[in-house]
C-alpha cells in the first residue's frame, strides 16, 4: 500500500512571522489598576514626555457606559504606572454639547512648531461620533477647540508638521458607500477644507472591506508616512478588528505608495479575543525608542484592557516592500 506523501510544512502550516511582538506582561493596564471605580480601560493615545517617560491618555469607560480620558505615566512604558487619581479630561456637555455621551479614542501628536501636544478624540454626540481637538503642554490643563469634524466622523490624528503651509488631519467620515480614510487641510486647526480621499476600504470578502480607519498617528520615515490602519470585518458572530499597513508620500500624504494585502496583527491572545467586545485589537498610540527604529504600539484589547506590542520601522518597511503594492494598481483590480 502506498502512503500518500505529506505536503511540505510550508503549504500545510498557517504559521507566519509575526511583525508585532506581544509584551509578556500583557495586558499592561486593566480596570483593576485604576485608583477609582471604572468599568474598563482601553484605546489609549501615547507619547513620550520631555523627560523620556511614557504617557498614555487612556479611554476609561465608567459604570454608566460613558467614556472620559485619564493619563497614566511610566518611566519604562511597561509598568510602574502612575495613574491620575481622578479623570484627566472629562466630557463637558454644557460647553460642548457634542460630548454628551462621552469622549473616546484619543490620538496624540507632538507639534514642534507649537511646542504643544495636539489631542484629537471622538466626541459622542446625539448625532453620532464627531471629532474634537484640544491642545496641551502637560496633560493637566487643556485648551479645547471643540468639534472640528461633525458626525459621523472619527479615527483622527494630526500630522506633526504643516504640509505645504497647511496642517493636515486624517479622519474617517462615514458615507453611504463605506467608511474610508480622508485627509483635510487647515491654516489654523479650526477651519478645514481641501478634503481628499486617502485610503479606501476594500470590498467583498477582504479583511478590510467596507470599513477602515486610522489607528495610531502616522510615523514619519525617510520613505514616507507609515500608517497603521484598522479594518473591520463583519461576521455572523460580530466584528473582527485587525491591523494593516500602508505607506504614503511625505509631501502629498493623500498619495498611497504601498499598501499591504494581508493584515499584520489581529486578535489571538485570550485578552484580545474575550472582553466587553470580543476580537478587538485597537491601537491609538505608539512611542519610538531612542534608537529611532523600535516602536512600542499601545492597543486596546477587546475594549477591556491596554496591551503593548513591539515592532520596528525597518521590519515594517521590509514587509511592505515584500507584500505591498501600489494603491492605484489595486484600485483597478477591485
Ligand atoms: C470602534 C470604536 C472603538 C472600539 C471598537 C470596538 O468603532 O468605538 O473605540 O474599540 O469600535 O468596539
Amino acid at each position: 500500500m502506498t502512503i500518500p506523501t505529506q505536503k511540505p510544512m510550508s503549504v500545510l502550516s498557517t504559521q507566519y512571522e509575526p511583525l508585532l511582538l506581544r509584551h509578556p506582561a500583557n495586558p499592561i493596564l486593566t480596570s483593576k489598576d485604576w485608583p477609582y471605580s471604572i468599568n474598563s480601560v482601553f484605546n489609549a493615545g501615547a507619547t513620550l514626555l520631555a523627560d523620556g517617560s511614557t504617557l498614555l491618555l487612556c479611554r476609561v469607560e465608567d459604570r454608566r457606559g460613558l467614556s472620559h480620558l485619564c493619563a497614566a505615566r511610566s518611566q519604562n512604558g511597561v509598568d510602574g504606572w502612575q495613574i491620575d487619581s481622578e479623570p484627566t479630561l472629562m466630557p463637558s456637555p454644557k460647553e460642548y454639547p457634542e460630548e454628551i455621551w462621552g469622549i473616546e479614542d484619543p490620538r496624540i501628536t507632538f507639534v514642534p512648531e507649537l511646542q504643544q501636544y495636539v489631542v484629537t478624540y471622538t466626541s459622542y454626540s446625539r448625532s453620532g461620533p464627531g471629532v474634537s481637538l484640544a491642545l496641551t503642554k502637560d496633560f493637566r490643563s487643556f485648551e479645547r477647540y471643540g468639534v472640528i469634524m461633525p458626525p459621523d466622523d472619527k479615527d483622527t490624528a494630526l500630522l506633526p508638521r504643516r504640509i505645504d503651509g497647511y496642517w493636515a488631519l486624517i479622519h474617517r467620515p462615514m458615507t453611504k458607500l463605506g467608511a474610508h480614510m480622508w485627509i483635510s487641510y487647515s491654516p489654523d486647526l479650526r477651519h478645514w477644507g481641501r478634503h481628499r480621499l486617502m485610503l479606501e476600504a476594500r470590498r467583498g470578502a477582504w479583511w478590510d472591506a467596507n470599513k477602515i480607519g486610522l489607528s495610531p498617528p502616522p510615523i514619519e520615515t525617510s520613505r514616507g508616512w507609515l500608517v497603521f490602519y484598522h479594518g473591520v470585518r463583519h461576521t455572523p458572530s460580530g466584528c473582527l478588528y485587525r491591523l494593516g499597513l500602508a505607506l504614503f508620500d511625505l509631501e502629498q500624504p493623500e498619495k498611497c505608495l504601498l499598501r499591504g494585502d494581508s493584515w499584520i496583527f489581529g486578535p489571538e491572545a485570550e485578552y484580545e479575543r474575550r472582553g466587553d467586545v470580543n476580537d478587538v485589537v485597537f491601537p491609538c498610540g505608539y512611542t519610538m525608542n531612542p534608537d529611532g527604529d523600535t516602536i512600542n504600539v499601545y492597543y486596546g484589547a477587546a475594549d477591556c484592557s491596554i496591551a503593548l506590542a513591539r515592532t520596528s520601522v525597518h521590519s515594517l518597511l521590509e514587509w511592505l516592500d515584500a507584500n505591498g503594492s501600489c494603491e492605484r494598481r489595486q484600485r483597478t483590480e477591485l
